[in-house]
């Protein structure tokens, strides 16, 4: 059993789709084990995206990100990760096929609707920085 941090994104959450997203994730057979809504501050999406602070577009990252609300959650289940990316989709959300979570709800490379942990180190970080132990069911 393994478990991945995923993100509704402020764009997706503003638009709406929070229940389309909730229950594509439900239908695929991941196991939802930990949610809710929060509004990141500057300095909590700048911890959340650190890995990305020398990229060029880190500061309309952080902008973007801080806009609105978002849905944390924590999907459980056999090969969660990437089960949770390939229902995502690629990054750039143009390029995403339309089945995909970002082919439907996103835009483009930066408003792409969902986030998704890309591997065992990064998911433990992300869930940690989320939730407590005692969120988790
Ligand atoms: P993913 O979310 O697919 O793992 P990362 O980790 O490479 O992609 O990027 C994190 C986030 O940074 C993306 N979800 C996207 O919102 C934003 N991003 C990535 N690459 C770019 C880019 N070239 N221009 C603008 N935003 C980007």
């Amino acid at each position: 059993m393994q478990r991945t941090f995923a993100a509704i994104k402020p764009d997706a959450f503003a638009a709406g789709y929070q229940g389309k997203i909730i229950a594509a994730i439900q239908e695929s057979g991941l196991k939802i084990v930990a949610m809710k809504t929060l509004h990141l501050s500057e300095r909590q999406a700048k911890g959340f995206y650190h890995v990305h602070s020398e990229r060029p577009f880190f500061g309309d990252l952080v902008t973007f990100m801080t806009e609105g609300p978002i849905v944390a959650l924590v999907l459980e289940g056999d090969g969660a990760i990437k089960r949770w990316r390939d229902l995502m989709g690629p990054t750039n959300a143009k390029e995403a096929p339309k089945d995909t979570m970002r082919g439907q709800f996103g835009t483009n490379i930066e408003r792409n609707a969902t986030h998704g942990s890309d591997a065992d180190d990064t998911a433990a970080f992300e869930i940690g920085y989320f939730f407590s132990g005692l969120e988790i069911a």
